[in-house]
Parts: C-alpha cells; structure tokens; sequence
C-alpha cells in the first residue's frame, strides 16, 4: 500500500529547527500569556500556526527576485504580475495590495458606498474579513450548509453556502442592503473545505436574481479548484486552472490573501472583472491606505515572486502532493482516536475540541487549551479557530458562542517533511490520551479589535 505521495521537489536549502526542553516551553507559554500568537518563533519547533506566508519559494521565485523593478510608478514587475492575474481570473482590472486584509480595506467600504444598516453575506467570513465588513459600517452574516458543523460526517464541499437560507437571508434583509456576497474558497473557519461549482452557480444565480456583488475570497482558490477535479463529477480531466478560471467567471471580484495559494511570504490581490466604476473608486482609495496603484504595499520583487508562485500553485503535481499531507496528517489522528473535521480541508487538520474537553465551557476557550497543550507537549504551535477567535459581538460586547471549537494544524507549502507530521500526529494523540487534565482560560489582558493575536490569558483556578 502506498503510504505517501513523495514530493515532486528536492531540498536545496535548510533552515535549522530545534525543539527547546519541555520545562522551558513551559515557562515561554506563561511569558506569552497563554497565547501562541505571543510565542517566540525560537521557542517553537514546529510551527503550525498558519500557511500565510511560512511556505517555501521555489528556485524560479527566488530568481524572479533578483529582477524586480523597484520603480515607485509602472514598475515593470506590476505588469509581470498583471498579466498573470489576468490570466487565472479572466478579470479585466488588476491592483495589488500588501496582503489579504489590504485588499479587504480597499474594496470593502466602496462596496457598503456609506449606506446605512448594510450587510454581507459569506458562507463563512474569515476574520480580518468580518473585521473590515465592521470596520465598513457593515455586518456579517455567515451562511454555510449544516453539514459543515457535522465533524464526523463525510460531505465532499462541506464550504458550501446554503442556497435556501441565502435567499431568505436576503429576502429579510432586503437586496438594497446586502453589500455583497462573500464565497470563501476554500472556506476556511470551517475546515479549509472546499466547495463546488454547482454551488458557486447556484450563488451567482441569486445573486444574479436579486442584483448583488458576488466577491471571491480566494485565498486558496487553487485548493479548491483541486477538490472539484478529485470530487466533483465531470470535472476529472480538466486542469486546475481551467476549474478556477470557471470558478472566477462566476464571480465578479476576486480578493486574495496571496501569502496563501500565490506560494509566496507576502501579497494580495484586488481583481475586478468589468466593473470600471469600481475599479476606479479602488485605484483612487488604495493610494493612501496601501500605496500607488502599480505597487500596493509590496516592493517590485514581491510582486515577481507573487508571479511566478501563482503559476506554480496551478500543478497539478504540487497540489496533489501538498493535499496528500493534510490527509495523512488528518489519518494519524483518526486512527489515534483524535475527533477532527472530517474529511479534511486543503490546508489544514481541524481537531474538534468541543469532543476532546466538553468540561470546558466555550468562554473559557476548549480549542485555546488543547492549543497550548499540544505546545507543551512537542513544541509544536497550532492556532484556535473557536471562540477565542471569534470574539464579541459588536453590538452588545457579549462574547459570542462559535458553532465549532477547532484547533487547526496548519501545513505550511512545500515546508515540512512527512517525518514532522508524525511529530505531530503524536503530540496530538498524548494530549488527547490526558485529555481530562485540560483546563480552560480567562483574560487578563483584551483588546478591542481582532483580540486573538495580542490577548493575554490565564489558567482558569
Ligand atoms: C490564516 F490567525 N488567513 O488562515 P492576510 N481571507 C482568508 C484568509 O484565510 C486570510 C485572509 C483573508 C490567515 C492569516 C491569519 O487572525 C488571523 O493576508 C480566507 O492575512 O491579510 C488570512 O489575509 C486575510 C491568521 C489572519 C490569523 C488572521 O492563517
């Protein structure tokens, strides 16, 4: 039986890791107030916090640097980097931003234009999303399919919007005031699970019917157009281009957070496919928040990272391989008894604290504990996506009660062996064999805004 896909790269450059002793990642977690956000990246041996901007370069992008055009204005390697969105996404207009949430600053206010009482609707917003939807004077309403919340039950597109809440949604709220609708590909919060193209025309059709901007978040578009070639019928023959260009066709933004699917440490892209107004608007509002419309916040390098990455991301070869390490992380697990989002997403495993510590109220944060824990164990840094995460509501400050308590392991590209994954897949499996010894946590220090990366916390008594 085959255990792994091998890798379709060598290594030909290293960076020394080394896992600090137990009695010291003891003490670092007390300095870092209970939070990894707060560790120091010395201090963790394998980091699995995130897969924006940890992956590794490939030969050409680290040549595609040494020609980057660092012209303030019509830098040669915006037009590198134009032609190559414009490629994938078929858009007409192309701007790019420092990263994700840049993009999400820029193109969300025009899109609530200073309305009043306007909202969004996504199947799940990611944070910095909703962040900048409430920052625009705006809600988020997030409206996946019920199977997405079923753990244990294989769905094939579990990041699918329900079609049927989607138009209540809008019916109750009124089109005039939905600024737009958000599909997150892949959807992120819930697992990195994918959803499929007939869902996606099933989007655009009401969005269609009612008049609403259909937004692609997209920071793994790529991971999801492979989902649809593996899962979707009719779709096995095709490449994963030519499925995200179907993807793309259906929508008329794109933004993406390219420290993701751009395989590259830093970048964002705002592409619009022929709404000129609005491409206007941006190039106008981009200028003071992010930087002159040809560079957006990144140096002419990153931009001819970002251009070769985005084309690397596409093959077919490297996606396989990458997606076969979520599996076989997401397998240990299973088999070790450790309750995860099943099947796994395209970027990370998603283990099911709410199964793993019930006797941890969600305001004293399940995922967070079992987050340190796995920290203790193996120096080994996840991140929660639950409660923690998620934060209070902005109109009554009451925390508010996430539907999932997750601690996600996410796989840096082309970055780690599958020798660390059982790394691990074993520290998870301890911490989930002295599961009752877990305690929760309390705040002793919180910010307003986007709280989880600076929080500091402490052991509930
Ligand atoms: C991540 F803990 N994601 O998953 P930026 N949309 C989507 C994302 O996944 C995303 C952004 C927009 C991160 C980084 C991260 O609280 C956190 O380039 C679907 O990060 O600005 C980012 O893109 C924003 C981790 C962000 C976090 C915020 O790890």
């Amino acid at each position: 039986m085959k255990k792994y896909v091998a890798p379709p790269f060598r290594i030909k450059m290293v960076e020394p890791i080394r896992l600090i002793p137990k009695e010291d990642r003891i003490k670092a977690l007390e300095k870092a107030g209970y939070n990894p956000f707060q560790l120091r990246s010395e201090d963790v041996y394998i980091d699995l916090l995130t897969d924006s901007g940890t992956g590794s370069m490939s030969q050409y992008q680290w040549a595609a640097l040494m020609i980057g055009d660092e012209s303030y204005a019509g830098s040669k390697s915006f037009y590198n980097f134009e032609k190559v969105v414009k490629d994938i996404t078929g858009y007409e207009y192309v701007i790019p931003a420092h990263q994700g949430r840049g993009a999400e600053q820029v193109v969300l206010p025009q899109l609530v234009d200073g309305k009043e009482g306007m909202h969004f609707i996504s199947n799940m917003h990611f944070d910095t999303t909703r962040a900048h939807v409430e920052i625009a004077g705006a809600r988020a309403i997030d409206c996946v399919i019920e199977e997405c919340f079923d753990t244990e039950t294989y769905h094939p597109f579990k990041g699918n919007f329900d079609l049927i809440k989607l138009e209540e949604l809008i019916k109750d709220k009124t089109a005039e005031k939905i600024a737009g609708i958000i599909m997150t590909i892949t959807n992120n919060s819930a697992g990195g699970q994918p959803v499929s193209l007939e869902n996606l025309r099933g989007v655009k059709k009401i969005a269609d019917a009612y008049g609403i901007t259909l937004v692609i978040d997209g920071a793994r578009y790529a991971e999801n157009a492979f989902f649809i070639k593996e899962r979707e019928e009719g779709y096995q023959d095709k490449t994963i281009k030519e499925i995200a260009k179907e993807q793309f066709d259906l929508a008329d933004i794109f933004l993406m957070s390219a420290k993701k699917d751009g395989l590259s440490n830093i970048g964002g892209i705002i592409a619009i496919k022929k709404d000129e107004e609005l491409f206007t608007k941006c190039r106008t509002y981009i200028v003071p928040m992010e930087g002159f419309p040809t560079y957006g916040g990144l140096a002419g390098r990153d931009l001819e990272a970002l251009a070769v990455g985005l084309e690397e991301a596409l093959d077919v070869d490297y996606m396989t391989h990458r997606i076969d390490q979520i599996r076989y992380l997401g397998d240990r697990l299973r088999e070790g008894g450790v309750p995860i989002q099943y099947p796994v997403g395209g970027h990370a495993v998603f283990v099911d604290c709410k199964k793993i510590a019930p006797h941890i109220p969600f305001g004293q944060f399940p995922a967070q504990a079992v987050c340190n824990a796995v920290y203790i164990e193996a120096g080994v840094r996840p991140v929660e996506i639950g409660s923690f995460l998620l934060g209070r509501d902005p109109d009554t400050g009451e925390q508010l009660e996430s539907p999932m308590e997750l601690m996600r392991l996410t796989i840096p590209r082309r970055t780690y062996t599958y020798a660390h994954l059982d790394v691990v897949a074993d520290a998870c499996i301890e911490v989930y064999n002295n599961r009752e010894k877990l305690v929760g946590f309390d705040f002793d220090f919180e910010p307003p805004v986007l709280r989880h990366f600076t929080a500091k916390l402490k052991p509930v008594k």
